[in-house]
């Protein structure tokens, strides 16, 4: 078994999904390993848009296994609604999608607690998708979640569901407006249509690892949204990282092969926190604008800025990527010239590693680097040598100061629109 595992290296939205997208053509299985559906990955092939959140990307591929792992969180009307969705496209996914027993299941108690919850942090607010993450790694950490296999004892998850309820409207009141008895009453027919999608991954995985199956990991969101290595608190509630990817599924350390950093030409965030090269100006708007920057899950406009090769390098400290995949290149096309961040500075002083404390974060002074741009479209470009040569020359400056190669450059939104070197 040989595993190739994909991770944000920014804020969430660099491209991971296109990239899944295209390595699931030589694969027999790709994995979700965290996160819910929060996520938001689009996909466009075939002359389709695909928007995926809790699916794997790996689902637009026909011969490509899919699996919601052990370290996801799943709203089950969510994953129905989803399916459904990518069928009224006319893709199959019968017996090509499964769920670990030991997932944790997101409830609407879950979703209503992540809107309480940001209400409370008034100005502080993270900006969450309120698609009930935090609440729910929240409860699985405190051990009162309930998992997928617990759906399935209705005495045992009867009782479980009581007391999570219970804990919850103890501390909101009347501003939890939930009812115990309707989750009870939907989760009698949803059981009986989830029981084909659950299984137990260890055999799954232990039979691709007899069969050295070859496997793509899918993350979702990215380093700096990670629990423990983000922009803490504003982050995401799991391990979105490498770490998150051992957690998350029982793969084994040994077979992976590649881990691939998906890296925006530029740099986008969504929700609050701070983002030392954000634009809050034309060039900003610019970016915005001309690279669609908007959330697939929420439809919130994405905060845009210049590259940060602080983060990137900070992010390969901590997942240590075989290589890069550098995406949306072609956005940056119309513009005389790209300041790239090459070092921050706080009261005078040059920071020597990322600091942890969101506040100094937020009050950085950053070093740039002025790089000229190219003023030509790139979208057409097939290879490395097709792209104008200030384009070359910003990939070569990328490369050259995080270390990693980049082996794929995304040109436009399309499978096609990749370079690959
Ligand atoms: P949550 O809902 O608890 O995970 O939110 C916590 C923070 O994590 C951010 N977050 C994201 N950032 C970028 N993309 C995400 N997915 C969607 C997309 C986002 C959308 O692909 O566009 O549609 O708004 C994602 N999911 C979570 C979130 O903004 C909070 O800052
Ligand atoms: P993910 O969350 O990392 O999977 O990324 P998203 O799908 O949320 O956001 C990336 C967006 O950029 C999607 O709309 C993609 O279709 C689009 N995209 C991906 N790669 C490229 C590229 O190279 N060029 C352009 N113009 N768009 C791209
Ligand atoms: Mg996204």
């Amino acid at each position: 078994m040989s595993v190739t595992v994909c991770l944000g290296s920014q804020f969430g939205d660099e491209g991971k999904g296109k990239l899944v997208d295209i390595l699931a053509n030589n694969v027999s299985l790709c994995c979700r390993a965290q996160g819910g559906n929060n996520a938001g990955h689009t996909i466009v092939a075939n002359g389709i848009t695909y928007d995926f959140h809790i699916l794997p990307s790996g689902l637009v591929n026909p011969k490509c296994i899919n699996l919601v792992g052990s370290g996801c969180v799943v709203h089950v009307p969510s994953f129905f609604k989803e399916l459904e969705a990518l069928e009224v496209h006319g893709l199959k996914t019968d017996n090509r999608i499964f769920i670990s027993d030991r997932a944790h299941v997101v409830f609407d108690l879950h979703q209503l607690v992540d809107g309480l919850e940001e209400v409370e942090l008034a100005s502080s607010f993270i900006g969450t998708t309120r698609k009930g993450i935090g609440p729910t790694y929240s409860t699985k950490m405190t051990r009162s979640g309930i998992r997928i296999a617990d759906l399935f004892d209705e005495e045992v998850f009867e009782a479980k569901l009581r007391r999570l309820a219970y804990g919850f409207q103890k501390r909101f009141g009347d501003l939890l407006k939930y009812s115990v008895e309707d989750e009870l009453s939907k989760f009698k027919e949803l059981r009986e249509k989830l029981a084909p999608y659950v299984i137990d991954q260890i055999p799954l995985l232990n039979d691709a690892k007899a069969k050295k199956s070859e496997i793509l990991v899918e993350g979702a969101n990215a380093i700096m949204l990670d629990i423990d290595y983000g922009t803490y608190p504003f982050v995401t509630s799991s391990n979105t990282g490498l770490g998150g990817v051992l957690t998350g599924l029982s793969l084994g350390w040994r077979s992976i092969r590649e881990v691939v950093g998906v890296t925006k030409a530029y740099t986008t965030r969504v929700g609050s926190g701070p983002f030392p090269t954000e634009q809050l100006n034309e060039v900003g708007e610019k970016l915005q604008g001309v690279g669609r920057e908007v959330g697939v899950t929420t439809g919130r406009k994405r905060r845009c800025g210049w590259l940060d090769l602080v983060i990137i390098k900070y992010s390969h400290d901590v997942n240590d990527y075989t290589s890069l995949n550098l995406t949306k290149l072609d956005v940056l096309d119309d513009f005389e010239e790209l300041k790239v961040a090459t070092g921050y500075s706080y009261q005078g002083q040059k920071l020597e590693s990322f600091p942890a404390n969101p506040e100094l974060l937020a009050n950085v002074e950053v070093a740039y680097e002025t790089l000229p741009g190219w003023k030509k479209p790139t979208t057409g470009a097939k290879t490395f040598y097709d792209l104008p040569l200030n384009a070359r020359k910003y990939v070569e400056f990328i490369e050259k100061t995080v270390g990693v190669h980049i082996k794929w450059i995304g040109v436009g939104p399309n499978r096609e629109h990749m370079i690959v070197r």
